[in-house]
């Protein structure tokens, strides 16, 4: 089965108004902003990747959801499955108490399993935030609102590809593979002023597609506009492939934006250093998503992005 195909089934079970009809990647209850994401060996973490770095990464792609909605980090759910290699699972449990204390999230609770001999790791973590006095949905954007990304983009799929080469690579492009930075600060920023926002953890083509179609209107970007950065173009150039493969390797854990066109973000109080680029527009004419370079337009990828699918071969 396809994640699109288990999402439908599961729209039919999840018809609390919280849910959103499962159309963004947060739910909404009294005020607060929850969000699950999971992290498996061999499909989010190479099995030599350091423990602490998966413990870090398992916090930080869910904080990446809340500050993609404006909200700030509260309280976090544990879902720990101990592997029997106990240096591994401290390493790990260190790697989840140094995300919590950057970001001010407090562990309350969760649940300890032990895994079966050899089984891949798992783990996942539900994190509460505080909802701010808006929350941007995938939903809202409006004919005409102009797409900016915040954060840049390909620099962690590069990185799993230089892994993949040589699992001894170090690097920027590693590091951020392993221990992505989620953008709260900017996010809290954006929020109050955004018509949609969510966080490109699947590619950029394949979530500015998902967002064009939530809000019933159609993507255009301009992929020479694509923030890239210095790491990424040092091992990949910035040729139209280079652009390409930015924008579908996923896993970026950057912010795309639906503004108002009359909301300059560059006018916002955004954290010194913060990376931002105007990208795209939304607008009621055109197809779901088209690409352009260099003013010609550019034919979509086959693959868009990342999505998780079974083994079955429908
Ligand atoms: C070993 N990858 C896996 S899941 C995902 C991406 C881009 C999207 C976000 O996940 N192979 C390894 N590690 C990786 N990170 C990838 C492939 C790439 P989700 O949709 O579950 O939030």
């Amino acid at each position: 089965m396809r994640e699109s195909q288990a999402i439908q089934r599961l729209r039919r079970i999840a018809t609390s108004p919280a849910a959103l009809g499962l159309a963004d990647d947060t739910a909404l209850l009294d005020g607060l902003v929850l969000t699950h994401d999971s992290i498996a060996e061999g499909v989010h973490f190479l099995p030599a990747d350091p423990a602490a770095s998966v413990g870090w990464k398992l916090v930080t792609v869910n904080l990446s959801d809340l500050a993609a909605k404006g909200a700030s980090p509260a309280a976090a759910l544990l879902s720990l499955a101990l592997s029997g290699d106990d240096a591994w699972d401290m390493s790990f449990l260190d790697g989840i108490e140094a995300a919590c204390e950057s970001y001010g999230l407090a562990l309350v609770g969760g649940d300890t399993i032990a895994l079966p001999a050899g089984a891949p790791r798992v783990f996942g973590l539900t994190a509460i935030g505080r909802a701010g006095e808006r929350v941007p949905l995938r939903k809202g954007g409006k004919d005409g609102d102009v797409l900016w990304l915040i954060g840049t983009l390909g620099d962690s799929a590069a990185g799993l590809e230089l892994l993949r080469e040589d699992g001894a690579s170090t690097g920027p492009l590693v590091d951020i593979y392993r221990r992505p930075v989620p953008l709260l600060a900017p996010g809290q920023v954006l929020a109050p002023h955004a018509h949609a926002m969510m966080d490109v953890s699947d590619g950029l083509l394949l979530d500015a597609m998902r967002l064009a179609e939530a809000s019933a209107l159609n993507a255009e970007i301009d992929l020479d506009a694509i923030p890239l950065s210095k790491a990424f173009i040092a091992e990949r150039g910035e040729s139209l492939d280079a652009r390409l493969f930015a924008a579908t390797g996923g896993d970026d854990y950057a912010l795309l934006v639906a503004m108002p066109p009359d909301v300059d973000p560059l006018s916002l109080s955004l954290p010194r250093g913060t990376t931002i680029a105007r990208i795209g527009t939304l607008a009621a004419e055109g197809s779901l998503l088209s690409l352009s370079s260099g003013g010609s337009p550019v034919p979509l990828p086959e693959h868009l992005g990342h999505e998780h699918r079974g083994n079955s071969p429908a």
